[in-house]
């Protein structure tokens, strides 16, 4: 157990976060691919991008009274769009919608309640014209992989002290052609003490299983839902109930593993009543058992 681990073992409970332009349609993260949705329909939603503002100090504090110590944000998920001011891309909140660096407002919300702060960033990225040609075009792969790294860079650079990044789905390169090596290598360099996860195809500092408690040899975090999907779904209504969670929650512990739950916000950034209901149960079962 390494020096830079010690207050995430500690931490053991956080909150993930599903928000981008998928939350307006109210369908999952997933529905520009499930959907089969264009990219300049799709791309129209950047406009309707509209987070209320506090939304951002809202999670904090539900964060904070469900006994969770630290947050992950999905600055931009497989849809391409980027929760931040990016150099990189016009596609971003604070150029349309909204024009606010959500990114920005997250870290300061997470900080301003004492919580650890996780930058989760997806490879995969359906919005940019390399994100899947890349696999088979070495100039595509060449030029979405720079991009990626100055993405990640900007992150690591422009909002002081990140704790986690959490990377996700890496298709459709192999950790050699993601330059993974030199990926990790940046990312300590930029933030020396920051945990990450092995979702960019190297091993990381933690495991992450998912929908699924398994204790692993190593550190590791398992990341559920709270109802069914990650983003939000307009239909799904089916919350799990909080003495589930405390229980899966408490084998986690057990086992020395960590959890991640999830909330998926509404169009302009409100937490579900589900959620906040749940999550504030199982602070309350926290709080009573001397946990949190
Ligand atoms: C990914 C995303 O596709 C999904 O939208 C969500 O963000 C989730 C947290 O991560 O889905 C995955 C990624 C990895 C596994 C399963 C689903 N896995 O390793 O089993």
């Amino acid at each position: 157990r390494g020096r830079r681990m010690k207050w995430w073992h500690e931490a053991k409970f956080g909150m993930f976060i599903h928000y981008g332009l998928y939350s307006i349609i109210g369908h999952q993260e997933w529905v520009m691919e499930s959907e089969g949705i264009p990219i300049p329909d799709y791309e129209k939603l950047a406009g309707k991008f509209m987070p209320r503002p506090g939304a951002a100090r809202e999670w904090a504090r539900l964060a904070k009274r469900a006994g969770q110590k630290y947050m992950v944000l999905t600055t931009k998920h497989h849809e391409g769009f980027c929760l931040w001011d990016t150099a990189t891309t016009d596609y971003n909140s604070a150029k349309q919608g909204a024009k606010r660096d959500i990114v920005r407002e997250f870290v300061e919300a997470a900080r301003a309640e004492g919580l650890r702060v996780g930058l989760y960033f997806s490879l995969m990225d359906w919005h940019h014209p390399d994100g899947a040609r890349c696999k088979d075009d070495a100039a595509a792969r060449e030029r979405f992989v720079a991009y990626t790294h100055a993405q990640i860079r900007e992150l690591l650079t422009n909002y002081g002290k990140i704790d986690i990044l959490w990377y996700d789905v890496d298709w459709p390169l192999t950790p050699a052609q993601w330059r993974a090596d030199a990926m990790n290598k940046m990312v300590f360099a930029l933030q020396p003490d920051i945990i990450v996860n092995n979702r960019n195809g190297l091993d990381g500092d933690f495991g992450t299983p998912e929908h699924r408690i398994t204790a692993e040899a190593r550190a590791w975090e398992s990341c559920n839902t709270m109802n069914y999907g990650w983003g939000w779904q307009r239909s799904d209504q089916e919350w799990k109930p909080a003495k589930r969670l405390v229980n899966d929650l408490t084998l986690c512990v057990q086992q020395g593993g960590n959890y991640l739950l999830n909330i998926g916000p509404e169009p302009d950034g409100s937490v579900p009543r589900g959620s906040i209901d749940t999550l504030e149960q199982v602070g309350a079962w926290l709080r009573t058992n001397g946990a949190s």
